[in-house]
């Protein structure tokens, strides 16, 4: 096995790893939701993270910058301070009763990279900028990836017309977050600006607590696809109405709701999640005249994610045909998988071996999205995942071991010094 290229002091990392688990903690306090984590795009929650996170980072010698999406950024420069920047983070919203590491986990361990490789980075062919993302989960808005979009330069003035659930619309967000809707391109980054994207992550799935591994490379990213759909019948008396008259709408919505998992278990890494169902007009005495329902449905390549679309919505035709129902669907979210670049799965591989010492560094399809699929668009990117305990993940049991982030953390560091090796031959 080569040597590393970092000397890093253990306890440096230890103490590294128990900094990022007490500031996850001190950031899971900043909730809108009693008893629980939630923390989402433009919340006055969401600012008072930024800020702390812009004090975390200005502490490594960070020059922090909120930009024009929301997103929290800070920047160091290497040796030459016109070359580009190789991007560090993750996101710091989360859904609603979240876990406590999705996505912060990522950020603060970016932000101690800096630290252990303060005496390095000025001599980087680049420079290093940590961002935590604004609004990867799209909770408050349905759309996700939003301020990894902005980054990218994907931003869909669509978009502004968006609605939370209580109907304010995302422009009237930004105003009220004090951004202006009107300067949301000052936030794109070109490419010829990044050097390359690397996001630390829990894994938020069992395969490397199950094979009792503690990090992996990531290969790609699942596609996703997220639909609002609506079922239509007619409402009746739940007593007077007899089986052969009625147009059940929620009977309808559940058969497809079924026959999304049996077409998605059927196909090799498609995965259809109905995560929301709700019948109207909701009395316990009268039949459902319409039912609601999401769709997050995902695969590892797009066109197998497609194929499975296709088959629910014939089923959906099947059962409406059957039942004298009506349905629609709205597609509030659309990403293509991503691949992950080769070079930067090397350095990735190498900071777990090499920096860790861990014997193989698995490769994992990734089948939760993440903001690398944004940045995917301008720049190379590369994921390093961390076990997290039988992969719970969007529940407060969501958990990681100190030892896992302090190998990640590790593992981290050792790549990026890798990539600085590379880009300086
Ligand atoms: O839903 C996801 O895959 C991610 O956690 N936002
Ligand atoms: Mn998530
Ligand atoms: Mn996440």
């Amino acid at each position: 096995m080569p040597r590393p290229l970092l000397d890093l002091a253990p306890d440096a990392i230890a103490t590294a790893a128990r900094r990022v688990m007490s500031r996850c903690d001190d950031l899971a306090a900043i909730s809108s939701m009693d008893g629980g984590i939630e923390r989402v795009y433009l919340s006055p929650e969401h600012a008072r993270v930024n800020r702390i996170a812009a004090d975390w980072m200005r502490e490594v010698g960070l020059a922090p910058r909120q930009d024009a999406a929301g997103n929290q950024l800070g920047r160091v420069d290497g040796r030459d301070p016109d070359a580009p920047v190789l991007m560090l983070g993750s996101h710091l919203d989360t859904v609603p009763d979240a876990g406590r590491y999705d996505g912060i986990a990522g950020v603060l361990m970016a932000i101690e990279v800096v630290r252990l490789l303060a005496r390095e980075i000025p001599s980087f062919p680049f420079g290093v900028e940590v961002v935590a993302f604004s609004d990867e989960e799209g909770a408050r808005f349905g759309k996700a990836l939003l301020g990894s979009s902005a980054v990218a330069g994907a931003w869909d003035p669509a978009w502004w017309e968006l609605a939370d659930q209580d109907g304010v619309t995302l422009r009237q967000a930004f105003l009220e977050f004090g951004l202006d809707p009107s300067r949301i391109a000052e936030a794109a980054r070109r490419p010829d600006e990044l050097a390359g994207y690397l996001e630390a992550h829990i894994e938020q799935g069992p395969r490397l607590d199950r094979a009792g591994e503690s990090l992996a490379v990531v290969s790609s990213i699942a596609s996703a696809r997220r639909f609002q759909l609506a079922v239509h019948g007619e409402a009746r008396h739940a007593g007077g109405t007899p089986y052969d008259a009625r147009r059940d709408a929620l009977i309808g919505a559940s058969e497809a709701v079924v026959a999304v998992e049996r077409i998605c278990r059927a196909q090799h890494h498609v995965i259809g999640t109905v995560g929301q169902l709700e019948a109207f007009p909701g009395a316990v005495n009268i039949v459902p005249g319409e039912a609601r329902f999401t769709l997050d449905l995902r695969g590892e390549f797009d066109g197998t994610r497609d194929a499975a679309w296709t088959t629910i919505a014939a089923e959906l035709d099947e059962i409406a045909g059957r039942r004298g129902l009506r349905w629609e669907a709205r597609e509030l979210h659309t990403a293509g998988a991503v691949m992950c670049a080769p070079t930067l799965m090397d350095v990735v591989r190498a900071g777990i071996e090499e920096g860790t010492g861990q014997r193989v560094a698995p490769s994992l399809f990734s089948p939760a999205g993440h903001d690398a699929m944004s940045i995917g668009r301008i720049a190379d990117v590369g994921m390093l995942f961390l076990r997290n305990r039988d992969g719970i993940s969007h529940h407060p049991d969501e958990s990681v071991a100190v030892e896992d982030v302090a190998r990640g953390i590790r593992a981290l560091a050792e790549a990026v010094a890798h990539l600085a090796d590379e880009r300086s031959r």
